[in-house]
């Protein structure tokens, strides 16, 4: 009988799987090790991404917080790195790639502290306040993204990013219309447009890729920027907390299934979480639209302004629909571009998790369907309740 050669490296690998079910217990195991088997592979490609990375941080006009045991060679070494723009662009950009788990010499490198006013620290505060990506760090970390950003004023016509190029910084809106420009087939197409809120410029940053759309100033705008290594250091870190703790519900929610386990993981990456107290409004009637909202803990009730005999609204308000954990709300003003077609209000403390509606486009192209066919069905009830017949979806 000829003897069967094992693979060098099978062990391990075996034995760290069976570490990590026995550390997690997973529901399921086969999903657990698609997971787990993909990580893996994924760290290892940034490994070797890594190798070749040249680290060069663009510090003008920068206080660095330096830890004290480091030598100082290592800071001459990256003030040296300095590039002069507005943008703290640098000329060659590190090529670390996505892994969050990986625990890379992040932690030694200096903290970045670009020093503000009350009155430009007040203005940040602001413009962060609702920031998804933001919202799941600690007080801690979120006061060192405040220390790290930086001011950026711009004209109209400028373009703060080129599709294509490597990412720099992450941008938080403090004014201004940005439009978001794709090319596709060699032509470019407007595909959204920021108003005065919000953010972009993760993409790059997180997952190591070319920048994905051109974002273009309409008009004179400010933005706050982050650069990319406090970037790295403080958020894409803790997307490898968030991915722990929503993994195993959003591998529950019903609308997401249809959809990859790395794509769900890419939805955890940017979404936010908001706790909202009992009988709080989430959503109002009328309003313009900008984010999704998936139910995690607690209820909501849906309530829709009633009409009158005539066909006219009046202001009572009537509970159409509760959703609970796992069920999500939201979506009919995204999918239909008009304005939010009930009020939404939590019934206890409920806690949800958030999508932007950029996010919502890139990432929830394949579950439209579903939330298309369950449209419908809003439009049965609509007609059920006030008589008329309505299309929802245009
Ligand atoms: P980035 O670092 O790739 C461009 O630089 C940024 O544009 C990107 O991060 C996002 O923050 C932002 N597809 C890709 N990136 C987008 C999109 C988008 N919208 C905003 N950004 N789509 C448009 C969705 C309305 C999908 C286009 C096919
Ligand atoms: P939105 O973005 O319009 C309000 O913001 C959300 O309430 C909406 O998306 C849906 O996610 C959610 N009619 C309209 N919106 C509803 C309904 C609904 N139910 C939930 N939403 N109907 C109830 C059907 C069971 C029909 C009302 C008569």
């Amino acid at each position: 009988m000829s003897s069967a050669e094992i693979p060098v490296g099978l062990k391990e690998l075996l034995q760290g799987y069976t570490l990590e079910v026995l550390r997690r217990r997973p529901p399921n195991l086969v999903e657990f090790a698609v997971q787990h088997f993909t990580r893996i592979q994924e760290s290892q490609r940034n490994d070797q991404h890594a190798k070749k990375r040249t680290i060069k941080s663009a510090r003008k006009g920068v206080t660095f917080d330096t830890n004290p045991s480091k030598s100082t060679k290592d800071d001459e070494e990256e003030e040296e790195a300095i590039i002069s723009d507005k943008y703290n662009r640098r000329v060659s950009v590190c090529a670390e790639a996505y892994n969050p788990d990986d625990d890379e010499d992040d932690d030694s490198e200096p903290r970045v502290v670009h020093p503000k006013t009350d009155e430009q620290r007040r203005r940040l505060q602001d413009a962060c306040k609702d920031i998804l990506l933001f919202k799941t760090l600690d007080q801690e970390q979120f006061s060192e993204v405040l220390d790290g950003m930086f001011e950026v004023l711009v004209k109209p016509q400028e373009h703060i990013i080129d599709q294509g190029d490597d990412g720099d910084n992450f941008y938080v809106i403090e004014r201004g219309v940005y439009d978001i420009v794709v090319q596709k087939d060699g032509v470019s197409v407007c595909v959204g447009q920021y108003d005065n809120k919000g953010s972009f410029g993760e993409l790059a940053l997180m997952y190591n890729t070319p920048r994905a759309a051109t974002i273009i100033a309409t008009q004179e705008g400010a933005l706050w920027g982050l650069d990319r290594a406090t970037f790295h250091r403080l958020i894409v870190k803790n997307n490898a907390k968030k991915r722990r703790m929503y993994e195993a519900f959003i591998e529950c929610v019903p609308l997401l299934k249809s959809l990859e386990l790395s794509e769900r993981m890419r939805i955890v990456d940017v979404l936010g979480a908001r706790v909202f107290k009992a009988g709080e409004r989430i959503l109002m009637q009328g309003e313009l639209a900008d984010c999704f909202y998936i139910v995690e803990s607690g209820e909501v009730k849906i309530m829709i302004k009633s009409k009158t005999k005539a066909g006219q609204q009046d202001n009572t308000e009537v509970e159409v629909a509760r959703c609970t954990r796992g069920q999500y709300f939201g979506e009919l003003a995204l999918v239909t571009n008009k304005p939010r077609a009930a009020s939404v209000y939590a019934v206890g403390e409920t806690k949800c998790l958030v999508i932007d509606i950029q996010a919502f486009e890139r990432l929830l192209g394949p579950c439209k369907e579903i939330m298309k066919r369950n449209i419908s069905q809003y439009e049965d009830q609509l007609v059920a309740l006030f008589g008329s017949s309505v299309d929802l979806k245009h």
